[in-house]
């Protein structure tokens, strides 16, 4: 090599000269290719400095060095120029238009279902209650049995469900859960009173659905055992809840009803807000909407778990998330919920 120094100065003239030229991304590539490309002058010219001298490697490999990072630098700075000029440029001959409005980003939202299902278990929680979850696929014990609904019990009719083909013992014994209720068992069998407890969960039955029945439904079980527990106790719960979600106008009735596992049983509806009571295909034609089915726990489940019946009493609750969704919002009809429809999910 003649004079590496001047070499190298010439060189660097001739990059920055070229370099001015560059107006485009593919003139700009072209340059880097030409001196910092893998057989470009500069990373050539650095690979011969081995045969130089100690003390001329030294100078000109440092300067050369320095000379790689101002070109790479300048490169930078040339296609961020170049950019912004091709931008202009754009706007200029009326290519991009950027007062157009923007694409607005597709945001998600929780199911209507999902919601209301958080606002009840957050106004129980805030009542003393804690959340806890069981499974979906059953056993008949659980959801029958130790409840007081025995194989031949006609309660079984209205709790008819989907069975797994599992049958165990020769008898076909785990199913989909047809309430939340197996989990006032699940709960007392590993717990001691006081219990407060709400538990959530989806339910299937085999049903033939209208407007206010699905085959699948969201429930969620509440289940208070304590000393001295009484109707009032579980009357002045519910009513309360009704209150905070459904606000101080709605109507709420409340009635005795039979099921094997309380006693007495209730079951508390809301006045339909579709007809206002007179009767209607949402209501079915009732003028009201019943939202869950409740009462004291049964002695018999209680003293089934361990429990002192002189000292222990209980309430529990089933609710029915859907249904009270339904009344909040104004929903006629409750196979909308799950119809996958999203002109109708995205107004929640
Ligand atoms: C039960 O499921 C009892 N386990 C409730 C209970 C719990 C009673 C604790 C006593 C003590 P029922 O079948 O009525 O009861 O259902 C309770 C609620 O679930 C109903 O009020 C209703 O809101 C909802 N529900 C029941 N079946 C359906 C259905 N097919 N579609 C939509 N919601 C339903």
């Amino acid at each position: 090599m003649a004079d590496p120094s001047s070499h190298l100065e010439q060189l660097a003239s001739a990059a920055y000269s070229e370099l001015a030229t560059a107006s485009d991304d593919r003139a700009l590539e072209a340059w880097r290719v030409a001196y910092l490309g893998r057989k470009g002058r500069l990373t050539l010219l650095l690979r011969s400095l081995g045969s130089l001298t100690l003390e001329e490697r030294r100078q000109v490999g440092a300067a050369a060095n320095r000379l790689k990072g101002e070109l790479e630098a300048a490169l930078e700075a040339h296609r961020t120029e170049a950019r912004q000029q091709q931008l202009v440029t754009a706007i200029e001959t009326g290519r991009l238009d950027v007062t157009l409005p923007g694409r607005p980003k597709k945001v998600g939202r929780l199911h209507p279902v999902t919601q209301t299902l958080r606002d009840v278990l957050a106004t129980f929680v805030s009542m003393g209650f804690s959340v806890v979850e069981g499974p979906e696929v059953e056993l008949d014990y659980y959801n029958f049995e130790a409840l007081r609904i025995p194989k031949d019990h006609p309660a079984r009719d209205m709790f008819s469900t989907l069975y797994v083909d599992l049958p165990r013992n020769g008898e076909p014994d785990i199913l989909l859960r047809t309430h939340t209720s197996p989990n006032q068992v699940r709960v007392m069998e590993k717990t001691q009173p006081p219990i407060r407890v709400v538990v959530p969960g989806r339910c299937y039955r085999r049903e033939a659905t209208d407007a206010s029945h699905e085959w699948m439904m969201v429930q969620v079980e509440v289940l208070a055992v304590d000393e001295g527990l009484s109707m009032a106790d579980l009357k002045g719960t519910l009513f309360e809840f009704a209150r905070r979600v459904f606000g101080q106008e709605r109507q709420v009735r409340f009635r005795c009803d039979y099921f094997p596992f309380v006693e007495p049983g209730a079951e508390m509806a809301i006045d339909c807000f579709l007809c206002g009571g007179e009767g209607c295909r949402t209501c079915g034609g009732e003028g009201w909407i019943e939202i869950l089915g409740a009462g004291m726990v049964h002695p018999e489940v209680l003293a089934n778990m361990g429990y002192d019946t002189h000292r222990y009493t209980g309430f529990a609750a089933g609710l029915g998330m859907e249904r009270i969704c339904m009344l909040r919002h104004g929903v006629e009809d409750i196979r909308l919920f799950y119809a996958n429809d999203l002109r109708f999910l995205e107004q929640f």
